[in-house]
C-alpha cells in the first residue's frame, strides 16, 4: 500500500502522481497532508531547486555513485545502520551483499530488527551500547532505509555529526547527512555493490556482544525479570515465528533482549508507540501466514486496551501465542514517575489481576495460564507454543524493575571498562 506524509506543498508534485499511480495498480493509496501544507503555496517547475522531471521518477541512475565513490577510496571501517525500508523493499539479500562487499559492521533501528543479524544490535533508546563507539571508530556511516527518528537515533547525534554520514532511502533522515533518494533499495543497493570494489574485508556477523547490553540497576523484588523471560523465549520460539511486540517496559525489554527469528518478522510500532496494536496486528499476521506461529509480546496495559482481539484468534483457531507481561501497571509510566517526578503517584499502578486465569474462564478450552516464577516459565511456554490454535501465557513481573531503556539509565561507561558498580546507575538518572 502506498502511504506518504507530505512535508511541504512542493512534495505534492511528486507524491500525488505516485499515489495515483499506486492506486491504479489496485491497492489503496494514502497521502497525509497537514493543514499548513493544505494552506501553503506550491512552486511550479522546480522542487527545492531541482527540476521536477529529475525528481518525478526520472532520477539519474548514477546517484548512488556519490556513495560508492566515497566507499571505494575509503581507508577505515564502515558502519551500516539498517532501516525498515529494507524490509518493505525486501532488500535483505542486497544488504548482506553490501555488508560483505564493504566489511561493514551493522546495527538496525528498532523497527528493522528482522532485516539482518546485526552484530552491533539495535540503535537508539532501547539500543545496544556498542553502536555509538562503532560509528565513532568508522571512516563512514551508511544509513539505509530509515529516517532515524528519535527512538532510533538517541545517543548517536554526536558521533553522526563527526563521522561522514551518507543515507540512501525513500525519505531524508532527520539527522544531517548526505542523502541519496531510493524508492527501490533492491536496485539501488545492487548498483552500490557493483560499484564498490574494496579489497575483501573480514565479515562480522552474529548477535551483539553481551557486554554491549544496557544494564539497568539490579532488582531484588518479586516477579519474573524481563531479561530472564526474554532469554527463555529466545530458546523456545520457533525460528519462523513472527513476533509482534507492543509498547512499554515490556516492549523495550523485548526490543533489547529478544533476537528476531531467522525467518520470521519482528514487528514493532514505534512510530506512534500505540499500546495494544499488537493484538490486531498478530491476528492479521496469522491470517496472512499459513500455519506459522505468531507471538504477541505485550504488557497488561496494552492487553486492557485491545486484548479482546483474542476472541478473534479463538474463533478462527489462529496459531497465535499471547505472551503477556503482567506487572499490574503502566510500568513505563511508573518508572518515569519514580525517576523524573520524585515518585509522585498517579494512576499507573492497577488493582492486581490474574490475566491467565481470567482469559481461561472467559474462553473455555483456550490454554491460558499465569506464571509466577521463572522456573515454571519454560514448560508453560512449551505448552503454549505446542497448542493447536491460540494460547495465552501471562507472566507475573514487577512495575518496579527498570527496563533496558537508555533515558532511564545514567550515561553508560565505555564498554572496555569493568561492568561492576553500575547497578545504581538509574538511581542517579
Ligand atoms: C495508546 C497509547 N496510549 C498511551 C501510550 C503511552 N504509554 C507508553 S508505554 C505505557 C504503559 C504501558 O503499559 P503496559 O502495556 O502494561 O507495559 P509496561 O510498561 O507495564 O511493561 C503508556 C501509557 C501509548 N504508547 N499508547
Ligand atoms: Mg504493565
Amino acid at each position: 500500500m502506498y502511504c506518504r506524509r507530505v512535508l511541504s506543498p512542493d512534495d505534492l508534485r511528486v507524491a500525488l502522481p505516485r499515489a495515483i499511480e499506486a492506486a491504479r495498480t489496485g491497492g489503496p493509496a494514502v497521502l497525509l497532508i497537514p493543514k499548513d501544507v493544505q494552506q501553503g503555496y506550491m512552486q511550479t517547475g522546480y522542487v527545492a531547486g531541482v527540476p521536477v522531471e529529475r525528481i518525478d521518477g526520472h532520477r539519474s541512475p548514477d546517484e548512488t555513485e556519490t556513495i560508492s565513490d566515497a566507499l571505494v577510496d575509503l581507508d577505515g571501517p564502515v558502519t551500516i545502520i539498517a532501516g525498515e525500508q529494507i524490509a518493505r523493499d525486501d532488500a535483505r539479500a542486497q544488504l548482506e551483499a553490501l555488508r560483505l562487499a564493504v566489511g561493514a559492521r551493522v546495527a538496525t533501528v528498532p523497527d528493522a530488527k528482522d532485516v539482518t543479524d546485526a552484530d552491533l544490535g539495535v540503535t537508539g533508546v532501547m539500543g545496544h551500547r556498542g553502536v555509538a563507539e562503532a560509528i565513532a571508530g568508522s571512516a563512514l556511516c551508511l544509513v539505509v532505509g530509515t529516517r532515524l527518528p528519535l527512538t532510533a537515533s538517541a545517543g548517536l547525534d554526536e558521533v553522526l555529526a563527526k563521522v561522514p554520514t551518507f543515507s540512501i532511502g525513500s525519505a531524508v533522515p532527520y539527522r544531517p547527512c548526505h542523502h541519496v533518494h531510493s524508492d527501490d533499495l533492491r536496485t539501488s543497493l545492487t548498483q552500490l555493490i557493483r560499484a564498490v570494489r574494496r579489497k575483501p574485508q573480514p565479515l562480522r556477523r552474529g548477535l551483539p556482544d553481551p557486554t554491549a547490553e544496557l544494564i539497568p540497576p539490579a532488582f531484588h523484588g518479586a516477579g519474573v525479570r524481563y531479561r530472564d523471560a526474554m532469554k527463555l523465549l529466545d530458546e523456545v520460539l520457533p525460528e519462523d515465528a513472527d513476533l509482534v511486540v507492543d509498547a512499554g517496559n515490556t516492549g523495550a525489554s523485548a526490543i533489547h533482549h529478544l533476537p528476531a527469528r531467522r525467518s520470521g518478522r519482528f514487528v514493532v510500532a514505534l512510530g506512534m508507540g500505540g499500546m495494544g496494536y499488537s493484538f490486531g496486528a498478530a491476528i492479521g499476521a496469522a491470517f496472512a501466514r499459513d500455519h506459522r506461529r505468531t507471538v504477541v509480546i505485550a504488557g497488561d496495559g496494552a492487553f486492557f486496551m485491545h486484548g479482546m482481539e483474542i476472541h478473534t484468534a479463538v474463533q478462527y483457531r489462529l496459531p497465535v501465542t499471547f505472551v503477556l507481561f503482567n506487572n499490574n501497571a503502566h510500568a513505563m509510566c511508573v518508572t518515569r514517575e519514580q525517576l523524573f517526578y520524585q515518585d509522585r503517584y498517579s494512576y499507573n499502578r492497577f488493582t492486581p489481576s490474574r490475566l491467565g486465569h481470567g482469559v481461561a474462564s472467559m474462553f473455555p478450552g483456550l490454554p491460558s495460564e499465569d506464571v509466577d516464577a521463572v522456573e515454571l516459565l519454560p514448560r508453560a511456554l512449551a505448552r503454549a507454543l505446542a497448542a493447536d490454535g491460540p494460547s495465552v501465557v501471562s507472566i507475573e513481573c514487577s512495575p518496579d524493575e527498570i527496563p533496558p531503556f537508555a533515558p532511564f539509565l545514567a550515561p553508560p561507561q565505555p564498554i572496555s571498562q569493568p561492568e561492576k558498580d553500575r547497578s545504581d546507575a538509574a538511581a542517579r538518572a
